[in-house]
């Protein structure tokens, strides 16, 4: 598997704006955001799509959605809403092949989504 640019994100490699770390996950600004709030959350573990996700990725999987939840806490959007989407493949708008939670907040968000 060779390296997304999110490993490089998380090597430091080229500049994010970190806001979240652990030893499991990483999260930060989207460098396009979508909406006033717009964060990405990623496993350091790199998985590359929800097609690959299995029994032994429960646990690193489940801790994206706590840490999407403690962020979204801290910033007060938990009472108001917010959004968390992950794309799988090409036709839903998967661009890097690391999979991550968009967190998306700051607006009434619009469904359908397109
Ligand atoms: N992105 C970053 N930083 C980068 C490269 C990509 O934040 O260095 C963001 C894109 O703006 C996009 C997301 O929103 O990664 C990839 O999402 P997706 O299209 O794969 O779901």
């Amino acid at each position: 598997m060779s390296e997304t640019i999110f490993d490089k994100i998380i090597n430091r490699e080229i500049p994010a704006t970190i806001v979240y770390e652990d030893e499991q996950s990483l999260a930060f600004k989207d460098i396009n955001p979508q909406a006033p709030v717009h964060l990405l959350i990623i496993p350091k573990r790199r998985i590359e799509t929800i097609n690959d996700v299995g029994e032994d990725d429960k646990d690193t999987v489940g801790h994206l959605f706590v840490v999407a939840a403690k962020l979204a806490k801290e910033m007060g959007f938990d009472e108001d809403g917010y959004r968390v989407v992950m794309n799988c493949n090409e036709k839903a708008g998967q661009s890097v092949y690391h999979i991550h939670l968009h967190l998306l907040a700051g607006k009434t968000l619009g469904w359908p989504p397109y």
